[in-house]
């Protein structure tokens, strides 16, 4: 423990192409390798501070690496305070724009700098912000993708073998019927208690939409995430206006404003911010102080090691939701219990690199 005040001495980052138990089969896009930037901010005060970031595409995995290497020179010599460094980073991309990959970057060394300040006090990363640790109920979010009813019933089944109480299914197949078939065949499958969401990852337009929600309303979802384009936030009102399943959306929110926007227009009944675009631990205090005002219920979307303290932390903490991609290159993966998980006692977030995997899975 140390209070010398933290400066960055250099910044690494490395792409490692992770292979998923499940892969992820979505309307949008199928991946089957987790591509994850693991970031070590190194400080002269010898804390390190460590974060990864979930890149959708390995092009985009790259294309942090060569971000992060552009913006070190800005930051070493200089405090790796979480709000000195995002200024750095604000006055450097104000002519190109801090959106995208840009917000990853941005959201990427936040989490870095907070993890190493946590470090730094001895202090697991939920202590540091001011709560407790306790437990969080989550929900499986591996695997579950776009295949024929029997198949996702049979994983369903599998998935509840492990322990958890409550999945994701994706949904927006070019066929409405097997959608509701699917949701059928898993309620078939694991009865009345288990919690399922259906998540159409922005598949339809809004008269498809209602007429595809509505065919699921009955259907006891704990709720339908993104139906439509993520920011037409006039036709998701609309939907939570005439549906009694609640409305989720928030893994594209860019930044705490864009949630304050979504609020304001009644877009939602239920947020989930993914910290890589609301903006790193800070974005996500801020996103949390507004859905506490607002009364709106608060899930997560992935990073589940960093969002087991921060829902420990939030004051309508509602779901985590759990991957496990990131698993096989942690030393000490995060594991659900009784369908819940708990933030690591451990100072920081609570993550550390297994060497021998990022070898193994290395990309760049
Ligand atoms: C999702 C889609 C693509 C990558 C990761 C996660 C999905 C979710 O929308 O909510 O888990
Ligand atoms: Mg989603």
């Amino acid at each position: 423990m140390s209070s010398d005040a933290l400066t960055v001495r250099a910044v690494d980052a490395r792409l490692v192409r992770v292979p998923m138990r499940r892969p992820l089969h979505t309307s949008a896009d199928t991946v089957t390798h987790a591509p994850l930037v693991l970031l070590d901010l190194h400080t002269d005060q010898g804390v390190t501070g460590r974060a990864y970031l979930f890149c959708y595409r390995e092009a985009l995995g790259h294309a942090v690496v060569g971000l992060v290497r552009d913006t070190v020179p800005l930051l070493v010599g200089r405090s790796a305070q979480p709000d000195p460094v995002r200024r750095t980073l604000a006055a450097a991309f104000r002519l190109a724009g801090t959106g995208g990959t840009t917000a990853m970057l941005f959201s990427g060394l936040d989490m870095a700098c907070w993890d190493a300040l946590a470090v730094a006090a001895g202090l697991p990363l939920v202590r540091l912000v001011g709560a407790e640790p306790r437990p969080v109920p989550a929900y499986n979010s591996n695997g579950l993708g776009l295949a024929d009813p029997d198949a996702v019933a049979r994983e369903a089944t599998e998935l509840a073998g492990e322990g958890m109480t409550a999945a994701t299914l994706r949904l927006g197949r070019p066929d409405a019927r097997s959608d509701v078939a699917t949701v059928e065949a898993v309620r078939r499958a694991l009865g009345e208690d288990f919690d399922l969401i259906g998540d159409f990852n922005q598949a339809l337009n809004l008269p498809d939409a209602l007429e595809r929600c509505r065919a699921l309303d009955d259907h006891g979802l704990t709720w339908i995430e993104e139906p439509i384009r993520h920011d037409d936030y006039a036709g998701t009102a609309e939907l939570a206006a005439v549906l009694r399943t609640p409305i989720q959306i928030g893994e594209n929110f860019a930044g705490p404003r864009a949630m304050s926007a979504a609020l304001s227009a009644r877009a939602c009944d239920l947020v989930m911010p993914d910290p890589d675009r609301i903006g790193g631990i800070t974005g996500w205090l801020h996103a949390a102080a507004l859905a506490d005002v607002a009364g709106t219920p608060m899930s997560n979307h992935l990073y589940p090691e960093v969002c087991a303290h921060l829902l420990a932390a939030t004051p309508t903490a509602h779901w985590l939701e759990y991957v496990d991609w990131a698993n096989p290159i942690l030393c000490e993966p995060l594991v659900p219990s009784a369908g819940a998980v708990t933030p690591s006692e451990r100072p920081g977030v609570g993550i550390a690199w297994d060497e021998d995997a990022v070898s193994r899975y290395r990309a760049a």
